[in-house]
């Protein structure tokens, strides 16, 4: 599902240069057949009741998955201790920097997050340059075809119920990151919503698991965005292929951690 709006231009530069929808809401997921009308209904409430305002334009897809989707294992998920958005901006350059992740790159993907018109999908930053990468600039790049089976979902809703943080926020950011994370060239992804409402970010890989950053954006930001990570010379298409097209199923739940401290966090890393 997606879902935009056209008010941010003024009349005569939409004459001129067409629309440039500001993008509201969108979703994607993976589910059986007999769950479409179900799905496609609730996605539609979704984009009409989102706190980034009233779409003018939604647009639902359905489409028949073929060929078996990888089975994947989701990100262990911890929660950061942080109480201000300058700390949780600490915390995730700290841990960008334990990854491995350049210095240009981390300024390059705050310029992204902290953008006045959050992108549809996220940006591609080569990790040791920190150059964009993503074919469009715009759009940036939609991760699709991912789900969950209900095994799975049961499960993850158990752990996360546990920490109390099962909401679908969160449980579709884990699947999205775990996807990503399953991408050899990604190194690293760091999130932000772009929901006013919606403070708390996370930032993930292979080696530090989903980790939750809370109060990193203002209360009423209309920023925010997704970055992942490239190794420096990876193949742009092959890994736009991946988080676009393959599909992708969570089928075994890591653990849900509670909170930890940025220094038990750096100190695990470094060991
Ligand atoms: N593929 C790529 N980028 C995406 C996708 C996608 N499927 N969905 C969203 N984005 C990008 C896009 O630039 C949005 O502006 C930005 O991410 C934020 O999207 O554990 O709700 O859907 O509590 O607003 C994090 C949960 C929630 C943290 C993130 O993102 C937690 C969230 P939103
Ligand atoms: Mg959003």
């Amino acid at each position: 599902m997606r879902a935009s709006k056209n008010s941010s231009k003024p009349a005569a530069l939409l004459k001129q240069q067409g629309p440039d929808p500001e993008h509201i809401s969108g979703a994607e997921g993976i589910y059986d057949i007999t769950e479409a009308r179900r799905i496609a209904a609730q996605y539609i409430r979704r984009a009409l009741d989102h706190p980034r305002g009233c779409p003018d334009r939604i647009t639902v897809t359905l489409e028949k998955i073929t060929g078996r989707p990888l089975l994947i294992t989701s990100l262990p998920v911890v929660t950061l201790q942080s109480e201000t958005p300058a700390e949780s901006a600490r915390h995730a350059e700290q841990l960008l920097m334990c990854i491995g992740i350049s210095s240009s790159a981390i300024k390059q993907a705050f310029r992204v997050l902290r953008g006045k018109r959050p992108m549809r999908g996220a940006s591609l930053v080569l990790s040791r340059s920190g150059k964009r990468a993503e074919p469009d600039r715009v759009r940036g790049v939609r991760v699709s075809r991912l789900g969950i089976t209900r095994e799975a979902l049961q499960t993850l809703s158990r752990r996360l119920s546990r920490r109390g943080i099962n909401t679908s926020t969160v449980r579709e950011a884990v699947i999205l990151a775990s996807k990503v994370a399953g991408c050899s060239a990604i190194e690293a992804e760091i999130c932000i919503s772009d929901d006013p409402d919606y403070t708390t970010g996370y930032l993930s890989s292979r080696k530090t698991g989903y980790m939750r950053i809370p109060h990193i954006k203002k209360e009423g930001s209309r920023s925010g965005g997704r970055v992942f990570f490239l190794r420096e010379g990876a193949d742009i298409d092959n890994t736009v292929a991946y988080l676009e097209q393959r599909p992708v199923i969570v089928s075994t739940v890591a653990a849900c951690r509670g909170g930890i401290s940025i220094d038990e966090c750096l100190d695990n890393h470094h060991r």
